[in-house]
């Protein structure tokens, strides 16, 4: 039986153990710039066989949120940079989340004051963190502009740009953002998609934008160093989709060819109940599709795990396991459940925005 503690190969990444740290948004990136404390934050969490870093913009459009990273200007790169020798220095492998939210954002966000870019006008019923004159407070989502056909090349190469960017600065590979209902996920669902162009309608039409977004970030730095994190029934983001089974198994059976790293599927409600009851999938079903279709990328699955849960799910075949909150509070999380240590718990009140405090100060065992 494999372990959650034996080595194992995603693509081209070969990995000291089976957990990974999952994406977390911090809010600690005042200017969208990785802060000094990212370095250590992350360092400290380097002993996961992979970290994926916060969700991460590829452009001033896909910011969504007050303090939220980038990956599109020099003064983001050179902080990344930083970040990714130190994670390689303690020893680890890390990869950055490619991130755009659509919708989810607000015209305060936005260059000139626009309205956010979604697949259709509709707004989200959901709200989004802003910071003003030092104050941050929680905001209505502004309601979204249709995106045109002729702009969608545009985000493409926003996505490629950013993987290349990450690539340069120390990144060993990238994960494209496509779940929770932000941009690549508003296009997937008809809760949000009520296109009448090629990127609207059918299954196929509503899986374009995602799959050519993997596909250009795959050709520009090797599949084997791209993931893709989906979560087909999440109602994050107020997000839904009417019958997700036959329209990710299309998605997972396109990616097949691709030689991806990794597929990262969230099961469940994002950071809620792994069982949705009006919202049944079947996730073994999902990937024997993937496989069937001739994929060999690990397969990695998230949401609500323990150490009996992760190990009884790599029993029955996941490759890897991908743990959020108990590496927030836990940055030796690996040793910890190893050893059956004790986990500590973590605060929600630090989750996102301040400083060091629930960032950086969790203590790891000593002896
Ligand atoms: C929590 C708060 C803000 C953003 C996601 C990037 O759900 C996020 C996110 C999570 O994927």
């Amino acid at each position: 039986m494999s372990s959650l503690f034996e080595p194992v190969q995603a693509g081209s990444l070969h990995l000291a153990n089976r957990i990974v740290m999952a994406p977390l948004t911090r809010n600690r990136s005042p200017g969208a710039v990785p802060a000094a404390m990212a370095v250590t934050y992350y360092s400290q969490r380097a002993s996961a066989g992979l970290v994926i870093t916060e969700g991460t913009a590829v452009s001033q459009q896909g910011q969504g949120y007050a303090d939220v990273p980038g990956l599109y200007g020099a003064d983001q790169l050179a902080a990344w940079r930083r970040v990714t020798d130190a994670a390689h220095a303690a020893g680890g492998k890390i990869v950055t989340q490619l991130w755009h939210v659509g919708r989810v954002s607000h015209v305060d966000l936005q260059a000139g004051g626009q309205p956010p870019v979604a697949p259709s006008a509709i707004a989200a019923k959901t709200k989004t963190y802003l910071v003003k004159d030092g104050q941050g407070g929680f905001a209505e989502t502004s309601t979204p502009r249709a995106l045109t056909a002729d702009e969608l090349p545009g985000i493409v190469d926003d996505f490629r740009r950013a993987a290349r960017a990450a690539i340069d600065s120390g990144f060993d590979g990238v994960e494209v953002h496509g779940a929770n209902g932000y941009l690549l996920d508003q296009f997937m669902k008809l809760g949000a998609n009520h296109r009448t162009d090629h990127y609207g309608g059918s299954i196929s039409n509503r899986s374009r934008l995602m799959l050519e977004v993997v596909r250009a970030v795959a050709a520009e730095v090797g599949g084997g160093r791209t993931g893709l994190r989906i979560s087909p029934v999440t109602p994050a983001n107020d997000i839904n989709d009417p019958d997700p089974q036959p329209l990710f198994e299309h998605l997972v059976r396109e990616l097949g060819p691709l030689g991806l790293a990794y597929v990262h599927v969230v099961e469940g409600a994002t950071g809620g109940p792994r069982e949705i009851a009006d919202r049944p999938f079947d996730y073994p079903a999902l990937k024997a599709a993937y496989r069937n279709a001739g994929g060999k990328g690990a397969w990695m699955v998230n949401n609500g795990y323990d150490k009996a849960l992760a190990e009884q799910a790599v029993a029955h075949g996941a490759d890897l396991v991908a743990f959020g909150k108990l590496f927030i509070s836990n940055p030796d999380l690996v040793r910890r459940l190893r050893d059956n240590a004790p986990l500590q718990p973590a605060d929600k009140s630090t989750f996102y925005g301040g400083g060091a405090k629930g960032y950086t100060d969790y203590p790891a065992l000593t002896n």
